[in-house]
């Protein structure tokens, strides 16, 4: 499903006035702000194929109707959010479950809604059917050498896929870990699944990047092989340049400072990519802002100061992506809300007084360096948020069209009440 440009450009007539007004107040408060709206404008957060159905919980999963049933289905409501918005030009797709039956229809369908793919996802977390090894004791890290081939052949057979769709990178996740003490030689499983990943960098295209993706505990609950940056940080350089370490927000301890392990990892050159959610306890997947947008702007105030430091472009740098689970809410709606606060607070911290609080830090004034921080917080910063996407072709709020236009009603008419989207 498409929506009609027109219905677009209806919506925003309707809203323009009380925008300009909200608009022209941001400009005389918000210096530089032709900057921010250009950047964020060229911002892109790419969606993954998973999060587009209602992902549920182990207790129990509520549909919510007219979920894609296919990767052209999934591809079609990525499409639909990047006409929304604006901000999210690329999808992301885990093998085995997006596996395409024609590459070039496929790749030709992405354009038609103007994405492009993203990083591939491999899984080696699940056994699929007639699968001949099991990951029950774990996969890259396994004692038995057939089941770490297996797995690295599949991790090697989903670059191909991402070559012929034209993907620059693979993000390599693993559940592999224990979940009692004495059941993992932490060493070995350590090395078994380094030289794992050394030949599936192998196999890796000179222009393409793997992400190694951390994740403290789940499905492991006593030990995980690829546990915190740290670990993720030693796979990534020893495997070479083209490794590096991906931070899922969700992943981490209780309480971990998520900014300074963002801020080294750039020091170092080694972040990669980052997986956008929020969560109140563990990897809660919940929607990107909803429970610390604090914690957010301030991520995304030491990834502008590093990858300013850096010289990098803050658009394509790095891989930004969404991956959350949508229990309750419309998962469209969800993902909306979610690229709308991560635009929001890469706005916030594009207004940091980068001169004066470098100012504040040297002369140990704590004060001023929190009013800095916090001022830009608190600036509400959502018109230029809302122009960007205007300018772009987007809508000026794309929840409230997308409910006025009933297109979760549409989709159910289209596709059914009872379906279900592949994956997770
Ligand atoms: C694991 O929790 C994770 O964050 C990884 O990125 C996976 O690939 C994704 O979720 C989907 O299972
Ligand atoms: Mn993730």
């Amino acid at each position: 499903m498409k929506l009609e440009e027109s219905k677009i450009i209806e919506h925003n007539q309707d809203l323009i006035n009380l925008h300009q007004a909200k608009l022209s107040f941001a400009k005389t408060i918000i210096p530089d702000h032709e900057t921010i709206i250009s950047k964020l404008i060229d911002f892109q957060i790419a969606i993954p194929s998973w999060a587009l159905g209602n992902g549920g919980t182990r207790f129990g999963r509520f549909p919510g109707g007219g979920e894609p049933r296919n990767l052209e289905e999934k591809i079609e409501d990525a499409g639909l959010i990047h006409q929304l918005n604006r901000s999210g030009n690329a999808i992301s797709l885990h093998i085995p479950w997006d596996i395409p039956k024609d590459y070039q229809a496929i790749k030709s369908h992405a354009e038609a809604h103007g994405l492009r793919f993203d990083a591939m996802n491999s899984n080696t977390f699940q056994d699929q059917k007639d699968q001949k090894e099991s990951y029950k004791y774990g996969s890259l890290q396994h004692v038995n050498p057939a089941v770490r081939k297996q797995a690295i052949d599949h991790n090697i057979e989903v670059i191909r896929h991402g070559i012929k769709l034209g993907s620059k990178s693979l993000t390599v996740w693993l559940a592999d870990g224990s979940c009692f003490p004495g059941q993992l030689n932490f060493r070995q499983a350590f090395q078994n699944t380094l030289e794992s990943l050394k030949e599936i960098y192998a196999a890796l295209p000179d222009d393409w990047k793997m992400f190694v993706e951390y994740k403290a505990y789940e499905p492991n609950f006593y030990s995980t092989t690829v546990g915190d940056w740290g670990q993720s940080l030693l796979y990534a350089s020893k495997l070479g340049p083209k490794a590096y370490t991906l931070v899922d927000l969700g992943h981490h301890l209780p309480n971990a400072n998520i900014e300074q392990i963002v801020s080294l990892l750039l020091m170092e050159g080694k972040l990669g990519g980052f997986h956008f959610n929020d969560s109140k306890y563990g990897d809660d997947d919940l929607t990107a802002g909803s429970i610390k947008p604090y914690q957010l702007f301030l991520i995304f105030n030491e990834l502008i100061d590093g990858m300013d430091e850096r010289k990098m472009n803050h658009a394509t740098g790095l891989a930004w992506m969404i991956d959350a689970s949508h229990n309750i809410k419309d998962p469209l709606e969800d993902l909306l809300q979610s690229v709308e606060a991560i635009m929001i607070a890469y706005a916030q911290a594009l207004t940091v007084d980068r001169k004066t609080l470098k100012e504040a830090q040297q002369n140990n004034d704590v004060v001023r360096a929190q009013e800095i921080l916090q001022n830009s917080f608190r600036t509400d910063i959502r018109p230029l948020v809302a122009e960007a996407r205007l300018r772009a072709g987007g809508a000026l709020d794309p929840i409230a069209l997308f409910r006025k236009l009933n297109v979760r009603e549409e989709l159910i008419r289209e596709r059914g009440r009872e379906t279900i989207a592949s994956g997770l």
